[in-house]
């Protein structure tokens, strides 16, 4: 056992926190064992370890990083087993680009207004806004346009390997599917949708994001 796998690793966030289960995906493909401290910055009693309120966070001995994208990269270098980087430059770079995309144009849409105002307000029976959800459905459109154009490519998105890409957005895109009129946009994107079946059946996106398992 190397001395990154020897060292515990903490995961503070929660269940259905989205960028939580992007770190959950990153550390299960990568079979880091983990515990998962439960920090929900929405609830009001929360003491949160993140200097700016959000999850997740992750520790590890007694080093302390927040920022998903900074995370997972760090679980990439600091431990062994599977690779979830490609090599080629091109491929790298294409990764790096599904990654920023996912943070500045896919979440906000996708995660807090389609499918905070379509699926979780509904559910914990809070009012939800509606506008919201018209305006997430529609602003997702060309970013999901954009991404079946990376996926049809197939530098990452590819359906063959597991990559930091799809860690990232995955979670993303799986939220987004939970509303009808979301899952029948994606389905438009084919190559898109096929990662998207591809990804979702997958055993790490089954175990760290068990939540979301009626996807299909
Ligand atoms: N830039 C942060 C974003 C993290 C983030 O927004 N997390 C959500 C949960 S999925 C959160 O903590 N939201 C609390 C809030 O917006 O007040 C990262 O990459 O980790």
């Amino acid at each position: 056992m190397s001395d990154a796998a020897a060292t515990s690793v903490t995961l503070c966030g929660f269940v259905d926190s989205i960028y939580t289960q992007v770190v959950r995906m990153a550390l299960t493909a990568k079979a880091v064992p983990y515990e998962l401290q439960h920090e929900d910055p929405f609830e009001t009693s929360a003491a949160g370890s993140h200097p700016f309120g959000r999850v997740p966070v992750l520790k590890h001995g007694a080093f302390t990083l927040y920022e998903t994208g900074a995370i997972t990269r760090y679980i990439e270098r600091a431990f062994s087993g599977v690779c979830l980087v490609p090599d080629a430059a091109t491929s790298l770079a294409r990764m790096d680009q599904v990654i920023a995309m996912a943070d500045n144009y896919a979440y906000w849409p996708m995660v807090r207004q389609a499918y905070a105002h379509g699926v979780v307000r509904p559910q914990a029976g809070v009012i939800s806004d509606m506008a919201q959800v018209d305006a997430g459905l529609a602003a997702a459109d060309p970013v999901l346009a954009q991404l079946d154009h990376i996926a049809t490519e197939g530098h990452v998105l590819n359906g063959l390997r597991i990559t930091l890409a799809d860690c990232q957005l995955a979670p993303m895109v799986a939220a987004l599917a939970q509303l009808p009129a979301g899952r029948a946009q994606i389905a438009r994107h084919w190559a898109l949708n096929s990662w998207l079946n591809w990804i979702s059946h997958s055993r790490v996106f089954r175990q760290a994001v068990p939540e979301a398992a009626g996807l299909t």
